[in-house]
C-alpha cells in the first residue's frame, strides 16, 4: 500500500535522482530481411533494426545526438511529448525546424514531465515507414499501478519496398485511384509476427504490458485469450482501471494494461495480433492477417485452446467508455469550434489528394514556427503562413473543439502534436453516404485524453483541448500515404506569447542557413503579406 507520504517521498527522491540520458544516434541505411519475405534497404540507428526501445524515468532529461548518415535530410519526433517551450524540438521537418541535412548533427533535448508509453520516429520524408521508429517508455516516478514485471510489445506493418517506391503509383495520374493495394507483413517486437519471442508468466504475478502500434497504414487487434486486460494507461494518460478483452489500435496508438497471471502453470496460452485496415467495401485477400505468440507458464505445458467464438464476443477497449484518472471534467465552455472533413478529391495535375480543409497541406518555404517567432503581431494572421500550411491561429488558453467528419471509405488515425485531447463524442456523419452503424456516443465520466484518435468510416469525432502550450503543432492523419497527400493542418498557438518565451537554439538557426532555408519572415521568407516565391498550391 502506497500512502500519500510515501508517494511524496518517492517523488522527492526521484527529483534528486533525475538523470540525464544521452544517446548517440547514427541514422543510416541498412539491408535487412525483417519478415522472411525479402531483403530491402531500410533505415536503422547505429546499424540496428529493429531499433531497441528507449526507457527513461519521469523527470529525466533525454538528449539525443542525431548524426544523419542518410543521403537525404532527416528529423525525429517524440510522439506524444508536449514540448512546452521547446516546440523547435518537436521534429516535423519544415514545420518546427528545418531538417538535418545529410552528414550533419543535431541534438534533441527534452525533460518530459509526462510518464507512459510513447514512440519515437522519423518525421521527414516519411522515413518512419522505412524502419526509423522505436518504442519510448517513460517509467512512472510514482507507480500508477501495482505490478511485478513489465513487457513491451511493439506492432508494425512492413512493406517489401521503400515508401518512395510505393508512392510512385499513388503520385502517377495514369494509375486509377485508389492504386492497387500493396501487402504489408505484421511485425511483433520488430520481427515477423509468426516468429515472436515468448512472453513468460509466473503463476500469480501481475504484469504491466505496454502495446505500441508503430504502423504506417495498418491497425492491430491485440488479444490474450484466457486473460483479461485491465487498462491503466492510454498514451501517457493514467486511466481509471478498466477491464477489457482486447485492444483495437490504429497507427500511432498505445495502451498499458495489467494482466494477472493464472494461479497455476497448468496451461500455456497464446496472444493474437491481427493486422487489418478497414476499407469499405473490404478488399478481399488484403487483410486481416493473423499473428500469434506464446505466453509460457511452463515449458511443454499444453496449450489452452478455448477462445472467444467471434469478434463480437470480445469487449474491445473503447475511448468513449474510458475515463481519465485525474478526474478532469469535460473542458468548457468551448471558445472555438473547428469543423473539419477528411475528403479525397482530384486535383488539376491528375493526382487524388486527401484534404482536411480546402487545400492539401504542403510544407512552406519557411517553417511556420520561424514565421510565428519573427513576424511580430502579424504572426496572429493565418495569411502570413501561406495557404498550404492550412494554419489555424489559436488564442492562449482557449478551449478548442475539433469536430472531424470522415465520409471517406477508410478509417483514419489523427494525431495532434504537443497536446492530448479529450475524447468527447463519436457519431454517424451526416456527410457519409453509408447507413449509420452506431448511434451517437458521448463520454460519460471525465473523458479519457490521448494524442491519436481513430475516426471510422462514415463517422465523426469530437475532441477538446486547451491551447495551453504556445507553439506550432501539426494535426494530421498518421497513415503516411494520406499525410503525404496533404491530410494535415497546422495549429499556430499563442504566437505572441511564443515570441516571449521561446529561443531557438543557435545550432538550429545555423543548420537552416547552411541549407539556404530562411529562418524569418512569412511562408515565402518575405515581409508582411507578400508571398511572392511561395510554390503554388495544386488546384482542385
Ligand atoms: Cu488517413
Amino acid at each position: 500500500m502506497i500512502t500519500y507520504t510515501h508517494a511524496i517521498l518517492f517523488l522527492l527522491l526521484n527529483i534528486c535522482l533525475a538523470a540525464r540520458i544521452e544517446l548517440d544516434w547514427d541514422v543510416g541505411y541498412m539491408m535487412v530481411n525483417r519478415d522472411g519475405f525479402g531483403t530491402r534497404r531500410a533505415i536503422g540507428i547505429n546499424g540496428k533494426l529493429p531499433i531497441p526501445a528507449v526507457y527513461i524515468t519521469q523527470g529525466d532529461t533525454l538528449a539525443i545526438n542525431v548524426h544523419n548518415s542518410l543521403d537525404v535530410p532527416t528529423t525525429i519526433h517524440i510522439h506524444g511529448i508536449f514540448q512546452n517551450k521547446t516546440a523547435y524540438n518537436d521534429g516535423p521537418g519544415m514545420v518546427t525546424q528545418c531538417p538535418i541535412p545529410s552528414g550533419a548533427n543535431y541534438t534533441y533535448e527534452v525533460t518530459p514531465e509526462q510518464q507512459g508509453t510513447y514512440w519515437i520516429h522519423g518525421h521527414y520524408l516519411h522515413q518512419n515507414t522505412d524502419g526509423f521508429r522505436l518504442p519510448f517508455v517513460i517509467k512512472d516516478a510514482t507507480p500508477i499501478a501495482d505490478y511485478d514485471e513489465e513487457y513491451l510489445i511493439s506492432l508494425e506493418d512492413w512493406y517489401l519496398t521503400e515508401f518512395a517506391d510505393r508512392m510512385h503509383e499513388v503520385l502517377d495520374p495514369k494509375v486509377p485511384f485508389p492504386p492497387p493495394p500493396s501487402f504489408p507483413t505484421g511485425l511483433i517486437n520488430g520481427y515477423n509476427g509468426n516468429d515472436t519471442q515468448v512472453i513468460k508468466f509466473t503463476p500469480g504475478k501481475r504484469y504491466r504490458i505496454r502495446v505500441v502500434n508503430m504502423s504506417t497504414t495498418e491497425w492491430f487487434k491485440f488479444v490474450m485469450p484466457g486473460h483479461r486486460m485491465q487498462i491503466i494507461e492510454v498514451e501517457g494518460i493514467r486511466s481509471v482501471p478498466q477491464y477489457v478483452d482486447g485492444l483495437d489500435m490504429g497507427p500511432g496508438q498505445r495502451y498499458s494494461f495489467i494482466v494477472t497471471a493464472h494461479k497455476t502453470d497448468q496451461y500455456n496460452y497464446i496472444y493474437n495480433a491481427t493486422l487489418y485496415a478497414n476499407f469499405v467495401p473490404a478488399i478481399m485477400g488484403l487483410n486481416p492477417r493473423f499473428y500469434t505468440g506464446l505466453i509460457e507458464y511452463r515449458s511443454g505445458a499444453p496449450l489452452y485452446t478455448q477462445t472467444a467464438s467471434s469478434d463480437h464476443d470480445i469487449e474491445w477497449a473503447d475511448d468513449i467508455k474510458l475515463s481519465s484518472f485525474d478526474n478532469e471534467p469535460l473542458l468548457g465552455p468551448v471558445s472555438r469550434k473547428i469543423l473539419l472533413t477528411v475528403t479525397s478529391r482530384q486535383y488539376a495535375d491528375g493526382i487524388t489528394r486527401g484534404v482536411l480543409g480546402t487545400l492539401p497541406y504542403n510544407a512552406t518555404g519557411v517553417p511556420p514556427l520561424f514565421t510565428a517567432l519573427t513576424m511580430g503581431r502579424l504572426a496572429m494572421s493565418p495569411l502570413v503562413y501561406g495557404p498550404q500550411a492550412q494554419v489555424y491561429v489559436l488564442d492562449h488558453m482557449d478551449v478548442i473543439e475539433i469536430e472531424l467528419h470522415n465520409p471517406t471509405l477508410i478509417d483514419h488515425p489523427f494525431h495532434l502534436h504537443g497536446h492530448v485531447f479529450q475524447v468527447v463524442e463519436y457519431g454517424p456523419s451526416e456527410l457519409s453516404q453509408l447507413p449509420p452503424k452506431f448511434p451517437v456516443r458521448r463520454a460519460v465520466g471525465p473523458p479519457i485524453k490521448r494524442d491519436t484518435l481513430v475516426v471510422r468510416v462514415g463517422e465523426y469525432i469530437k475532441v477538446r483541448f486547451r491551447a495551453d502550450s504556445p507553439g506550432v503543432w501539426l494535426f494530421h492523419c498518421h497513415m503516411d500515404v494520406h499525410f503525404m497527400l496533404g491530410t494535415a493542418i497546422t495549429f499556430v498557438e499563442a504566437p505572441l506569447l511564443l515570441q516571449k518565451q521561446t529561443t531557438v537554439p543557435e545550432s538550429l538557426i545555423q543548420m537552416c542557413l547552411s541549407q539556404g532555408i530562411k529562418v524569418s519572415g512569412n511562408a515565402a521568407g518575405n515581409e508582411g503579406y507578400d508571398l511572392t516565391g511561395l510554390p503554388l498550391a495544386p488546384v482542385p
